[in-house]
């Protein structure tokens, strides 16, 4: 399969016309970084984006363009603490025979066990859920840390990269980044101040799991090297690691801990599971809690 008409580009510039119809975007100045960022492999070129709006922290994206070998996006959008909405993100890696990819409205608080989360951002947007889950079935076992940042409409898939995949893909981005949008639009500021903080250490868990985690770190470093890499981590893709809060990933993550007080390097402790997709049409967990 020949990638060069499976680009990213396309999603990425129907976000930004989208979200400029809704927002005023405001230019963040990481951006201009990357753009000088020298990559190991002349192949591949780098392109990122990010803005603040009014309700958005930062939106954010990250294209790795290989040409024909590999395709990546990793866009994400990150709420203000003052609004509980969820994260928008999608994580899409494709090479030749095959795609890997996350699509989802990530949740602050864990929709399996907080039932007034669910509620309040899921039930209406069920249907849509449905409908992709349909067309891009359940991408096999995952690590089960993961689990619980995922949504009941998530969308964990692989498959055979194609153009017709490749176009349910598009469509399924572009809804579901209008769902969020949508959010957005009609989220209200919490004015309790002990929901802010509850908000903002919840967002900061979820940037410490991924930047200490996210599966995409080995070829981001490959790219770019360890201390560029571990620079645009931390200060760009999930900037907020480092200044919405204090706790570090063992705070969050005992489990994580080896004996000599360091971080255990394996992305799961617990494993993968969930051979098939947790959640039924109700949007109600059917999986094991683990
Ligand atoms: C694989 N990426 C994966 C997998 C998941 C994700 C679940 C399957 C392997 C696993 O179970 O861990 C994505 N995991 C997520 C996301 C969250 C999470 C989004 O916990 C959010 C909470 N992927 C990228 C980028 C690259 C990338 C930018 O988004 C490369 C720069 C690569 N993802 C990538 C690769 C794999 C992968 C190479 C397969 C390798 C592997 O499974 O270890």
């Amino acid at each position: 399969m020949d990638l060069s008409s499976l680009s990213y580009h396309k999603f990425v510039n129907f976000a930004m016309e989208e979200a400029r119809l809704c927002t005023t975007l405001t230019p963040l100045p990481y951006q201009e970084k990357v753009r000088t960022m020298k990559v190991k492999d002349d192949k591949t070129v780098l392109h990122a984006l990010s803005y603040q709006a009014p309700k958005i922290r930062l939106l954010r994206s990250l294209t790795i363009d290989g040409g024909s070998a590999m395709q990546v996006l990793d866009f994400a959008g990150i709420p203000e603490p003052m609004f509980d909405m969820p994260i928008f993100c999608a994580n899409f890696f494709t090479i030749p025979s095959l795609s890997i990819i996350v699509l989802d409205l990530n949740p602050l608080y864990d929709t399996r066990t907080q039932q007034y989360y669910k509620e309040k951002y899921y039930l209406k947007l069920l249907p849509l859920g449905q409908k992709y889950a349909e067309l891009l079935p359940w991408g096999d076992k995952i690590t089960s840390e993961s689990l619980s940042f995922f949504s009941p409409i998530v969308i964990w898939t692989k498959f055979a990269t194609s153009q017709t995949k490749h176009d349910v893909l598009f469509s399924a981005f572009r809804d579901y980044f209008k769902a969020w949008l949508e959010l957005v639009d009609q989220a209200l500021p919490e004015t309790n101040s002990l929901q802010i903080l509850r908000n903002k250490e919840a967002q900061h868990r979820y940037l410490t799991w991924r930047a200490e985690k996210d599966p995409g770190h080995p070829l981001l470093k490959k790219l770019v090297g360890e201390d560029l890499a571990r620079d645009l981590v931390r200060n760009f893709l999930f900037e907020g690691v480092d200044s919405l809060g204090t706790k570090a990933f063992l705070d969050y993550f005992p489990e994580y801990r080896r004996e000599d007080g360091s971080v255990n390097q394996k992305r799961s402790v617990i494993g993968k599971s969930y051979e098939t997709r947790p959640w039924n049409s109700k949007g109600e967990f059917i999986g094991e809690m683990s």
